[in-house]
């Protein structure tokens, strides 16, 4: 992305740079910003090829700090098929850097519809708010369908409803404009992760390597 100056020339204010794999995987985004020559931070994707290509993990590299980018975030998905059906995070047991020697602890888990791609269920959620493996917060969400196959609601453990969705006749969904995953406060978690996919008019969510309609999530590109 360009800003023009008023001088009439043009400033280089966002630039993504990415690599793919010989699969047409995406390997690495960079985020350049201001001209620099050094990315402000950079994503890194790496694929299960036993698990029909599908993401396995996302290594997120914050801003260029002592001569690297340090490891933010360090994320693993795990599939019964072609369903997410589990997330996890590496965490350092003293809150010092995230490394590929830090242990994993669970974010999500997903239960699903049987079927090769079977609709989302339900999700529990958990939050970690220091430096163990041990959930501070656990939430549950249900998920609930119309006959077609569209995510109508998002109920809480309780059975109310958190979140509600309505969808026009031909494919598009009217509300909320926010991501679902945002919503239940998991986008931090999931970001170029997922997409929403629809296939013959019914919504699904499930980890993609390409970017889908509707926006469950942000999409590829995105730090
Ligand atoms: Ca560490
Ligand atoms: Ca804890």
């Amino acid at each position: 992305m360009q800003v023009k100056k008023a001088s009439g020339t043009w400033d280089e204010k966002l630039r993504w740079e990415y690599d793919w794999n010989p699969r047409d995987q995406m390997e690495r985004a960079d985020k350049f910003i201001n001209g620099l020559g050094i990315p402000e931070g950079y994503v890194e994707y790496r694929y299960c090829l036993s698990c029909d290509g599908a993401l396995s993990e996302r290594i997120e590299h914050g801003a260029y700090s002592g001569g690297s980018h340090p490891i933010v975030s360090w994320q693993r998905y795990e599939y019964h098929g072609l369903d997410l059906v589990r997330v996890d995070e590496r965490y350092d047991t003293s809150g010092g850097t995230i490394d590929s020697g830090d242990p994993w602890r669970t974010l999500e888990v997903s239960t699903h519809r049987p079927g090769a791609i079977g609709s989302l269920l339900g999700k529990r959620v958990y939050t970690h708010t220091n430096n163990d493996a041990t959930p501070d917060t656990t939430e549950d969400f249900y998920y609930t369908y119309d006959p077609v196959g569209n995510v109508v609601s998002v109920l809480d453990d309780s059975g109310n409803e958190a979140y509600h969705f309505t969808q026009e006749a031909f494919l598009g969904m009217n509300s909320p404009s926010m991501s679902l995953a945002a919503a239940i406060g998991t986008a931090r978690r999931v970001i170029g992760s997922w997409s929403t996919k629809r296939e013959n008019g019914r919504m699904i969510s499930r980890a993609s390597t390409t970017s889908g309609r509707g926006g469950m999530t942000r999409r590829w590109g995105g730090l």
